[in-house]
This record gives C-alpha cells, sequence and structure tokens, in this order.
C-alpha cells in the first residue's frame, strides 16, 4: 500500500520518500492520541497589542485555574496543562495561533479569543477541524453559532449592555438625551451599539447623536466636539479599552459633566493608566461580581487577591470559568472511557457534546448552555468606577 502511495505521488527523490513514510506511519501511529501525560488545553488570547490589556486578565484567570484544578487532581488523577498562543489583536494573529494550537499544540480544545472580530476569524477554522472552542469574552451576536464547535461563557451584549442604561436611569432620573459613540471597525462594538440604541429607543429616551471612531484612533478631538454639541445628558460609548479610555478622558477635557456608560471593552482596570482621574465615574455592567457567593467563586477570589492584591475582574473570572467547563467535561467523559485511551479526533468530538449537555457551578454562577452553545447565566450587575484623587489607583464599585 505504501508502495502504491508513492508510486501515484511519483516520488522520485529518496529524502522525498522518507518524508512521505514518515508522515504517513505519524498519521497512522500511537501519536494520534496526545494525551498520555497532562491533558493539553489551548489559550489563544491577546498577550501583546494594545487588546493586551483585556488579554492579560484572561491570562490571569486561566492560570489560576490550571492551578486550582491540578491541585485537584486535575481530570481523575491527571493534570490539565495550558498551551499559550498569544493572539495579538487581529484577525490573522487569531487565525495563526489556532492554527499552531490545532496541529502543534495538539489540544483538546482551545479558550479564545480575546475579541469577537478575532471569533469570526478563527474560529471557523477549529469548527472545522472538530475541535471545540470556548469564547472567555467573546459577547458580540452570532458567536455561538459560528459552528458547532463554538460555545461561549461570556453573556452576550444583548443580556448584559441593557443593565448599564437602567443603571444610569437608576442614578439621574432626568436623563433625557443621550449620545452614543463606537468603534466602526470592530465587531463587538457594532453589535453593542446596536444594542445599547435599542435600549436608548425602549426606555423612550432620545438619541441626539450617533459618534464613530476607530479602535486605533487616539484623538478624538471631533467625535467628543460632536457629541457634547448635541448636549447629551448621558453619553454611551462601545469600544476597546485603549480607544475608550482616550475618547472618555478627552470628553471630560472638552468639559462634558454628565454620566458616562462604558461598553465591555472598557471592563478593565488597565484603563486607570489611559484615562487616571477622568475615569471616575464610568458605569459598566459586569457578567461577574467578585462578591458573587458560593465556595468555588470565593476560592478564585482569594487566589486571586493573594497574587494580585485586587479584586478579579470579569474577564479573569470567565477565563477561569471557561477552563473548569472543560476540565469538568473532561472528567465526565474520563469516568466512562479513560481520556488517555481516547484517540485525540474522537476526544475533541466527546469533549464538545459533553461540555453542551453539563451543569457547572462556577465563579461567574451556576452555568449551562443551549445546545447552540449559547450561555445560559442568571445574575447580571453594574459597577461604576471610582478613582483615588492621585488618578493612578481606581476600583470597581459593585451598584446595589
Ligand atoms: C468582544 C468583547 C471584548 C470587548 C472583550 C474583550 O466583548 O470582542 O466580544
Amino acid at each position: 500500500m505504501i508502495q502504491k502511495l508513492l508510486m501515484k505521488f511519483n516520488f522520485a527523490h529518496p529524502s522525498t520518500v522518507w518524508l512521505a513514510l514518515t508522515v504517513f506511519l505519524s498519521a497512522c501511529g500511537p501519536s494520534n492520541n496526545s494525551t498520555s501525560g497532562a491533558i493539553p488545553i489551548g489559550i489563544a488570547v491577546a498577550q501583546t497589542s494594545n487588546v493586551a490589556l483585556l488579554g492579560q486578565e484572561q491570562v490571569a484567570g486561566v492560570k489560576i485555574a490550571e492551578t486550582y484544578f491540578n491541585a485537584k487532581g486535575g481530570v481523575n488523577g491527571t493534570p490539565i496543562r495550558l498551551v499559550f498562543q498569544d493572539t495579538a489583536g487581529d484577525e490573522a494573529g487569531a487565525i495563526n495561533a489556532f492554527q499552531n494550537l490545532l496541529t502543534k499544540g495538539k489540544v483538546v480544545g482551545i479558550v479564545g479569543p480575546t475579541l469577537s472580530q478575532q471569533a469570526f476569524g478563527a474560529d471557523p477554522i477549529a469548527d472545522r477541524a472538530k475541535v471545540p472552542v470556548l469564547a472567555p469574552s467573546n459577547t458580540a451576536k452570532g458567536i455561538p453559532q459560528i459552528g458547532d464547535f463554538v460555545a461561549r461563557v461570556s453573556a452576550p451584549v444583548a443580556v448584559v449592555a441593557p443593565n448599564s442604561v437602567r443603571a444610569a436611569l437608576k442614578i439621574n432620573p432626568q436623563i433625557k438625551r443621550v449620545a452614543v459613540f463606537y468603534a466602526q471597525n470592530d465587531a463587538f462594538s457594532k453589535s453593542e451599539t446596536e444594542i445599547f440604541q435599542q435600549t436608548v429607543k425602549d426606555q423612550k429616551l432620545e438619541l441626539v447623536t450617533v459618534q464613530k471612531f476607530q479602535t486605533t484612533d487616539n484623538d478624538f478631538q471631533t467625535q467628543a466636539t460632536a457629541g457634547i454639541n448635541a448636549k447629551p445628558d448621558l453619553m454611551i460609548i462601545s469600544g476597546l479599552s485603549a480607544d475608550g479610555g482616550n475618547l472618555v478622558r478627552q470628553l471630560r477635557e472638552l468639559g462634558y459633566k454628565g454620566l458616562i456608560i462604558g461598553g465591555n471593552g472598557l471592563n478593565t482596570s488597565n484603563i486607570f493608566s489611559v484615562c487616571k482621574a477622568l475615569c471616575n465615574g464610568i458605569l459598566i455592567a459586569q457578567a461577574y461580581s467578585p462578591e458573587h457567593p458560593g465556595a468555588i467563586n470565593q476560592e478564585f477570589r482569594s487566589a486571586y487577591q493573594a497574587q494580585y492584591k485586587k479584586e478579579p475582574p470579569q474577564f479573569s473570572a470567565q477565563a477561569f470559568t471557561a477552563v473548569q467547563v472543560y476540565v469538568e467535561a473532561l472528567r465526565t467523559i474520563d469516568a466512562q472511557t479513560k481520556v488517555a485511551q481516547k484517540a485525540l479526533p474522537d476526544l475533541r468530538v466527546a469533549l464538545n457534546q459533553t461540555l453542551l449537555k453539563g451543569q457547572y457551578d462556577t465563579p461567574i454562577g451556576a452555568i449551562s448552555f443551549t445546545p447552540e452553545g449559547e450561555i445560559v447565566q442568571k445574575d447580571f450587575y453594574v459597577a461604576q468606577i471610582k478613582m483615588d484623587a492621585d488618578g493612578v489607583n481606581g476600583k470597581f464599585t459593585f451598584l446595589k
């Protein structure tokens, strides 16, 4: 058969023959089974670029999960091992990271990428390869619908974002006029602004202007001036952290005094160094509270506090949760057939099927999935940023 194969491809040079033989043999051999040691889980998030302001918190969350679950015996005695691939901030980086994890990393599943914009590019690759993807922070409309192998632990903008508008109205019931800003080159920002704009209408508020920018912009004078001239009493920003933070700073420097809502892209203390004291007062809806009752959140919170000397942020909690879902689904599979005895392609398919059926008690609360891979989650919150007068340190205070 090998001879036939070689003849068919008309391989002439001996080294080509050797290469073909090795490829052929390794495709049939026991190396199909990747899990003789620790079980590799791929982590594809932004460790560099602007988006690392968000991705860093995800790295923190998954590392805490690795230590936590391995200390509890991993998958029925077999440890997990995280395999990191930096996606940086764009689609090309995410695609490259996914490809490396699928082929070289031989991972059972992937946690990533950081942005919805990246997910729409990279997730179809994992889906075609039948490798599960758990989105730790992709909140745009349409993520679970990318394919059968894509699910998310990050509740969608439609569920999370309206909470911040309701909170703003509670703080200031006089709000009537709303200005909206969004990054037009980012899938999440476009999806989130649609929800914000719909919420403004549903609340019978007046949308006085819609201003667009790019996530790569630094200078927002044009949009900030147009926004202020429309005389809003609430401004809502859908962008990422560096651009969003800069826009807040410039709005305040130009004299805007009303409430500001930031979307999920501003949901990190890493914006403090961008807008400093002027970050004060930003309202941001949350899919996690450090105060969520429940043993696993208390353990996660203590581990995070011990290492970082502050409360864990949403992106860390969601990233921890994604690893937890893999670990618990792997335990279920392993209880029936040892994971180490399964061929990698079969394990990946079983993992996807099993994780979608499970119920999980996580730091973000009790969660499960719809058959399509959408998260089912109960508890949502709104936080407000409180900056110290020095403009260096601040915190997210949760509203009642
Ligand atoms: C998305 C997001 C980002 C702001 C999370 C980092 O929600 O891209 O969907």
